[in-house]
């Protein structure tokens, strides 16, 4: 450990004392002490580490995120940050209640999340913070343990969005999305009760599907050469047959109006290949004036796109990467908003002289495929989906540029969340605060437990699995068949192992570790193959 380390380490520890961390005293956890730092949450939908140019993946040339790598800068980026099940709604009970799907009863999409449980927001409220959540929510039920809330009804809307007032009344504000989110954010900030810490969630819709842009950024990586994934046109052997019966690819699935923009009245007499299931309600939300806007950018480039399409000079591979380009355009202008909303909240606070006492946290609620298999969507426990973007400043505790290698995942924040305000976390939670890491001390965990449970959208089949630093298994009981991935010499996890000779012993070794992980978080059942349609 270097001297700066050993510094904050110490620093840290004097810190807890006083906060009374271990021996938490009632009086040290009701006093709402101004120095018990405020937490500000900045979180996305469906942000892929890739589209994040802090994390150095294929795509950091041309990620639009230089307030994230502020805070990156700063801060942390763990390297290897990790969901529990990917997708939308269990992701965020898990990281309210530090629990794995099962034990929270978050499951899938479409649950409703049970509010009467232990969440961290409701701690640090009853121990004297001031809380907020902003933006998208998607739990069903109404937030507990904040002071204040605005939300968005069920996935919420890009153009014109209504919130979800606390008197459970509905207001559309007009303009975009994930700039409304933030000017509530800070407005709330600014009116808070300013004698105690704070802890703000605020929690942006994009960049999930549809992807659409505000409309200043249409057209911002029409210049931009955009990488290809490797696997863009994976055709799914060596791996479970459950994977060539997906449901996302760009190629057979992507949308034409819905996702692609190209509306059906653009279109004349060029009839182009299925699916075009959705329409256009993204547009049909605009104003007159906001459609112009939008018209002006596409219009020309989907004419152009439909005279090359039917002279059969867009078609095959080529019409894939038309497709791969178009998402991609949208997608990292979305990302555009949402970093330049980060920026705002970083000056906020730096305005206001509260970087100092401040945890900024940027994370989404799963990674996301940007082409990578052929891929749009998330779910799967392959690297893309799997993996959380967790980038964290803490001025005086966490040392600017660290590149956090440990294996964390989203039932750790809660405790984390905990810990920071000097408070000691519930018994039965199943992740760990990770604060230590910011020490370098200590052992820290060598595998994590992934369930994903859904069964429609997409074709995703329920799987279940471990990871380590290197290896991944991961086991299908719809079609009871087991992958297992060296992502040192195959990163790109396009062929599984387990049957071939000289991984034997880890097989065994990691459904073994498998059992043992299930076992300790008394996971239910594997879902029986004829049980499931
Ligand atoms: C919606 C999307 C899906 C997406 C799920 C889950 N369809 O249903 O493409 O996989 O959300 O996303 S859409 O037509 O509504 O855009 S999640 O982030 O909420 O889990
Ligand atoms: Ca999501």
């Amino acid at each position: 450990m270097n001297r700066t380390l050993i510094c904050l380490a110490m620093s840290l520890c004097c810190g807890m004392q006083l906060l009374g961390v271990g021996g938490t005293s009632a009086a040290a956890q009701d006093s709402g002490t101004a120095q018990r730092p405020n937490i500000v949450f900045l979180f996305s939908d469906d942000h892929a580490v890739n589209a994040i140019s802090a994390y150095g993946g294929p795509l950091k040339d041309v990620a639009p995120t230089p307030n994230i790598d502020r805070i990156a800068r700063q801060g942390a980026v763990f390297v290897n940050s990790f969901c529990a099940n990917s997708i939308c709604g269990p992701s965020r009970a898990t990281i309210l209640t530090g629990k794995h799907s099962h034990a929270n009863g978050f499951m899938r999409n479409g649950n409703k999340f049970d509010p009467n449980q232990w969440t961290f927001a409701k701690q640090l409220q009853r121990t004297g913070y001031s809380t907020a959540v902003i933006g998208k929510w998607h739990l069903s039920s109404n937030p507990v343990g904040f002071d204040h809330w605005e939300v968005l009804p069920g996935q919420g809307n890009y153009y014109n969005p209504v919130f979800l007032q606390m008197d459970g009344s509905k207001k559309k504000f007009d303009g975009y999305v994930t700039d409304l989110t933030t000017d509530k954010a800070l407005r709330w900030l600014d009116s808070r009760d300013k004698s105690k810490p704070f802890m703000l969630m605020c929690q942006h819709k994009a960049p999930h599907r549809t992807f659409s842009p505000a409309l200043r950024h249409l057209g911002a990586f029409d210049d931009v050469t955009i990488p290809e994934p490797d696997t863009l046109f994976d055709q799914y052997a060596n791996r479970s047959r459950t994977l060539a019966a997906n449901e996302m690819e760009i190629d057979r699935h992507f949308d034409w109006a819905y996702d692609a923009k190209v509306r059906q009245d653009e279109r004349g007499d060029v009839k182009l290949p299925a699916p075009d299931r959705y329409g256009t309600p993204e547009y049909n939300r605009m104003t007159p004036s906001q459609r112009e806007k939008w018209d002006a950018y596409y219009g020309p480039h989907n004419k152009q796109f439909l005279a090359d399409y039917a002279a059969g000079k867009v078609k095959g591979k080529d019409l894939v990467r038309w497709k791969y380009r178009r998402y991609m355009r949208n997608y990292l202008s979305t990302v555009k908003a949402v970093d330049e909303n980060v920026g705002r909240v970083l000056d906020y606070l730096e305005a206001n002289d509260l970087s100092d006492n401040t945890v900024v946290i940027y994370s989404s609620d799963q990674g996301f495929f940007l082409g990578e298999h052929g891929w749009y969507d998330k779910r799967w426990m392959f690297e893309e989906s799997f993996r959380m973007p967790f980038v964290i400043r803490w001025p005086g505790h966490v040392k600017p540029g660290t590149r956090a290698k440990q294996l964390i995942q989203n039932i750790d924040y809660a405790p984390t969340f905990l810990e920071m305000a000097g408070l000691t976390s519930p018994a039965n939670l199943h992740g760990k605060s990770i604060v230590p890491i910011f020490s370098e001390s200590g052992d820290w965990r060598k595998s994590l437990y992934y369930a994903y449970y859904e069964l429609g959208e997409h074709a995703v089949p329920q799987h279940f699995g471990v990871r380590t630093e290197r290896h991944k298994l991961i086991y299908f009981p719809t079609t009871n068949e087991w992958n297992l991935f060296d992502l040192k010499t195959d990163p790109n996890e396009m062929r599984s192992v387990h049957t071939e000779p000289g991984y034997e012993l880890k097989f065994k070794e990691l459904s073994a570790e498998l059992a043992r992980l299930r076992n300790q978080f008394k996971a239910p059942p594997y879902p029986r193959p004829k049980s499931v349609p």
